[in-house]
């Protein structure tokens, strides 16, 4: 018994503080939110990642989810509705050395940043985009979005959306991002590690986070709480790709896969940008 209590006094608690900027706090999500637990992972992993707070260049657009990098002490540019990967791209190419991740909602990447979204990817410039998807357009009051699922009430779609949905995962692979993974608010720690996978990559790495907005997609839907749009969409409404081929095809129908989907090696932007350059110079 004592051994154990010894044990655990020398894990000291992860200090979260040493990322935020207190004077930017209290944030403006609401409780259950699942913006402030993805917050958490993203944190963890680039701690992990054994970056520096300066080596790290946060870039967003607008929405909830964009709101993140005012909260964190990197380097971080909030930026217009949708154009956050342009901006992203610039910085990259001025200040390659730097980690770009780019933080944006399922409207904000595929809806009005479509057009950047699947550039971005089809360049494969190195950057981590990471796509917080909570099938709804939170900040502006619920429209729908391109993730809203057919037949959910949003409040541009008070009887049911006809549209269907976009698969961001599938899109960004299509559109050449060479690391395409899909991670869960529920599933926190695996998130962690996966954020630090993409971290790590050389190229366009996409994380597509299922995550809840129980004020709007919630109350709209009739789903009571947090925990039962956790429940619902998270831990039931996907299935690892490690477990994927164990299962029966019951248990998988109609099932996002989460995980890691796409990991290809294919020649950076930048660094084929540079080789251009010098072969000009050379000229
Ligand atoms: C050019 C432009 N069009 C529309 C808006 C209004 N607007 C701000 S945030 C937003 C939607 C955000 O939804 P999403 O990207 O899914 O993020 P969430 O708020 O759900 O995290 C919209 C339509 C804007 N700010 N700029
Ligand atoms: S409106 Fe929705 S997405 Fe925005 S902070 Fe509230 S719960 Fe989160």
């Amino acid at each position: 018994m004592a051994v154990q209590t010894a044990a655990k006094k020398e894990r000291a608690p992860f200090d979260y503080d040493r990322y935020l900027r207190p004077k930017k706090l209290p944030h403006i999500w609401c409780p259950g939110c699942g913006h402030g637990i993805v917050l958490k992972s993203l944190i963890r992993a680039i701690d992990a990642s054994g970056l520096t707070k300066d080596q790290i260049c946060m870039v967003s657009g607008i929405g909830c989810s964009s709101r993140t990098p005012g909260y964190v002490d990197f380097n971080t540019l909030h930026t217009l509705h949708g154009r956050s990967f342009a901006y992203a791209t610039g910085v990259k190419l001025a200040k390659p050395e730097l980690k770009v991740i780019v933080i944006s909602g399922d409207g904000d990447a595929l809806a009005i940043g479509g057009n950047h979204f699947i550039h971005t990817c089809r360049r494969n410039i190195d950057m981590t985009i990471l796509v917080y998807s909570n099938f709804i357009y939170g900040m502006t009051g619920g429209q729908y979005s391109p993730t809203t699922p057919q037949g959910a009430i949003a409040t541009t779609s008070r009887f049911g959306n006809i549209e269907p949905v976009f698969d961001c995962c599938d899109l960004a692979k299509a559109a050449g991002a060479t690391f395409v993974a899909r991670g869960t608010s529920y599933h926190c720690q695996d998130l962690e590690k996966t954020i630090l996978e993409a971290i790590r990559h050389k190229g366009t790495s996409v994380v597509e986070i299922i995550d809840q907005c129980p004020t709007y997609y919630g109350r709209l839907n009739k789903l009571r709480s947090a925990t039962e749009m956790m429940e619902k969409f998270e831990k039931n409404g996907t299935v690892s790709v490690k477990q994927v081929d164990k299962l029966p095809p019951e248990k998988v129908e109609g099932k996002l896969l989460r995980g890691i989907l796409h990991r290809v090696e294919r020649p950076e932007y930048c660094e084929e940008y540079d080789k251009l350059i010098q072969d000009a110079k050379g000229k």
